[in-house]
């Protein structure tokens, strides 16, 4: 399989890489001084893409590579490579399912944590000696008991549902369809609906076209000044505009928040809120448990195809 030409377009993750350089000839598009000449050189030997949940596979990276036969993502999500058209073309496409649930999970309720409790706040309150001054007064709120609504009730969302059922929360959910499987859980047809039942609104569904910005400005405004919004799932499920404008204006309470509409980009009024709103930089699966287990996914998926096997994590 030495000779077998995979394209990575940018550092993803260091064991990774080298995990395919044991097995594979690795193409590093960054490191070419001219990229489309890159890919014009070496078209007729490139067959496979390695990507990442932020890159996908641009429909240019896609029309320059004829002898593409698979895309190997390092991700859930799938949101940036073309399905349809990869099924079309043949090319066959994996992801990395199951093995980050937990994580993402993990960062939903830390995040939560983190916005009610006013984590970041108190640290800071510490290493700036004010605890020796004076009084606590940030005025945190509890988590536990309260109401928690889930947009998306797949593997992540069923996760975070299990989390906050240990902090005995009340658990609703949004879906496009309900769920027999989870009959304990109230079901709400409407976004908007949800949000007005919700202390917490959990962001956790993939982002398709019907639910980009799923998270309105009537969605904010039914969540209210003293609900919370979480999103662990993509940044473009939420009108960002709209949500900034909501926690500028006090119409929305808090924000926990581990994706963004322009990544790495985040709008400067959602830094300045520094009380309410809590940012991390698309961390949700980023351990170095999840990320090693992401990464024999991606190795494990060229393998099993470049074997003529079934694949480990198929999409397409
Ligand atoms: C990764 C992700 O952070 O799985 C996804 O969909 O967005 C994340 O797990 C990303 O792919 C890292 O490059």
């Amino acid at each position: 399989m030495e000779s077998i030409a995979v394209l990575m377009t940018k550092p993803i993750y260091s064991y990774l890489q080298a995990e395919l350089e044991k097995r594979f000839k690795v193409l590093k598009l960054w490191e070419a001084q001219d990229g489309s000449r890159f890919l014009e050189d070496h078209n007729q030997i490139i067959r496979a893409v390695v990507s990442d949940g932020g890159t996908g596979l641009s429909p240019e990276l896609m029309a320059a590579l004829p002898k593409l036969e698979i895309v190997s993502s390092f991700s859930v999500g799938m949101d940036k490579i073309d399905l349809g058209k990869c099924k079309e073309k043949g090319i066959r496409v994996s992801n990395t399912p199951d093995v980050l649930t937990d994580d993402v999970a993990d960062l939903a309720i830390g995040l939560t944590l983190a916005v009610l409790r006013k984590l970041p706040a108190s640290d800071r309150y510490v290493r700036s000696g004010m605890w020796k001054k004076g009084e606590f007064k940030l005025g945190t709120k509890q988590f536990s008991g309260k109401s928690v609504g889930i947009v998306g009730l797949g593997r992540i969302g069923q996760a975070i549902a299990t989390r906050a059922e240990g902090f005995g929360c009340k658990i609703s959910y949004h879906s496009r369809t309900p769920k027999p499987e989870s009959s304990n859980y109230t079901y709400y047809p409407s976004v908007v609906d949800l949000a007005a039942h919700s202390d917490i609104l959990v962001v956790a569904c993939a982002l398709t076209n019907e639910t980009r910005h799923i998270i309105n400005r009537e969605v904010i405004d039914a969540l209210g000044p003293r609900g919370v919004l979480v999103n662990i799932a993509r940044g473009a499920t939420v009108d960002e505009p709209e949500l900034v404008s909501a926690l500028v204006e006090g119409r929305l309470g808090g924000a926990g928040l581990d994706v963004f509409e322009n990544e790495p980009n985040v709008p400067e009024q959602l830094i300045e809120l520094d009380e309410k709103v809590v940012l991390a930089p698309h961390a949700g699966s980023g351990t170095e448990e999840t990320r090693k287990g992401m990464a024999d996914l991606v190795v494990g998926n060229l393998v099993a195809h470049f074997e003529g096997k079934e694949l480990l994590t198929p999409v397409v």
